[in-house]
């Protein structure tokens, strides 16, 4: 149920169950983490995530859940699936752009937001649809909405399992921006074969700055800051950036 193509120095990983909107179940969440840990070790230098079909991902597999007599425990769902894949998309070393091809709902909106750059077709949704069925959003929903979007339009967004026009969640800011449909693959392509001639270990560095900023004080920040300027500063990249804008010539970053 995924597809993995690996072009000249990225990695595009595919979500392929669209007669299911590309519903999660087991098999696809291991094949997704395997794929996430072939692009950590491998030396691809971005990675591009999106949704053949109509639609991005519809969340967890709702026909894969079987209710016996006793209640589920979703929370090992989540422990087992959801985190880790949350934790492996924040924590790999590049870029990780997502490209959301039409619905993203419930944890298929989380992934994209958990995604470095998010763009959307014009025609796509977010919706969090997780109030719709009972359940609480997840996944890093309630972590990266209100920090994309505020408190307000997270809340209501979530309470009232609307869904966003993909045009409305770039004004908002939850996204980067929207793609015409058509133009979607091919922009989304064009940003990750970019990504894959940038100064990778800086980018890395970066998101790491990211990731930290919400919990940390400013003092905190800005002494992050220097330890990860201090490690940015002593990679080949810097130095080759450097050079390339004293010649007036295009830089020609290794990714080290
Ligand atoms: C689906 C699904 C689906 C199975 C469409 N499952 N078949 C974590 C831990 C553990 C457990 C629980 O959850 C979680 C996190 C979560 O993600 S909870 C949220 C789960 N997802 C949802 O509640 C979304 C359910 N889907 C929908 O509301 C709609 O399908 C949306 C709004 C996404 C799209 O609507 P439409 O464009 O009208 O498409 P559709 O509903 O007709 O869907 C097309 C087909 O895909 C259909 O099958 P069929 O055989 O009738 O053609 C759906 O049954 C199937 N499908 N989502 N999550």
């Amino acid at each position: 149920p995924l597809l993995l193509d690996r072009r000249d120095a990225w990695m595009e990983v595919t979500l392929n169950r669209p007669e299911r909107l590309n519903a999660l179940d087991a098999t696809l969440h291991g094949e997704l983490a395997a794929a996430l840990d072939m692009a950590a070790a491998d030396d691809c230098r971005a990675v591009l995530i999106t949704g053949a079909g109509r639609g991005f991902c519809a969340g967890q597999d709702l026909a894969a859940r079987a209710f016996g007599d006793q209640p589920p425990d979703l929370g090992a769902s989540l422990e087992a699936h959801y985190n880790p894949l949350i934790r492996r998309i924040r924590a790999l070393r590049k870029p990780v752009i997502c490209a959301v091809n039409g619905v993203a709902a419930g944890a298929g909106a989380s992934i994209a937001l958990a995604c470095d750059i998010v763009l959307a077709a014009r025609s796509a949704k977010f919706i969090q649809s997780f109030a719709r069925i009972g359940l609480v959003p997840d996944s890093g929903g309630t972590f990266f909405l209100p920090r994309l979007i505020g408190d307000a339009r997270a809340r209501a967004l979530m309470l009232l399992a609307e869904p966003l026009p993909a045009e409305t969640a770039a004004e908002w800011g939850l996204i980067w921006k929207v793609v015409d449909d058509a133009a979607l693959m091919d922009t989304a392509r064009t940003m990750a074969a970019h990504l894959a001639t940038q100064p990778t270990q800086g980018l890395a560095l970066m998101k790491d700055a990211f990731d930290a900023s919400p919990g940390n004080s400013l003092d905190d920040q800005l002494d992050l800051e220097r330890d990860l300027q201090r490690a940015a500063g002593r990679t080949p990249d810097y130095r080759e950036g450097v050079s390339a804008f004293m010649e007036k010539r295009p830089a020609r970053f290794t990714g080290q």
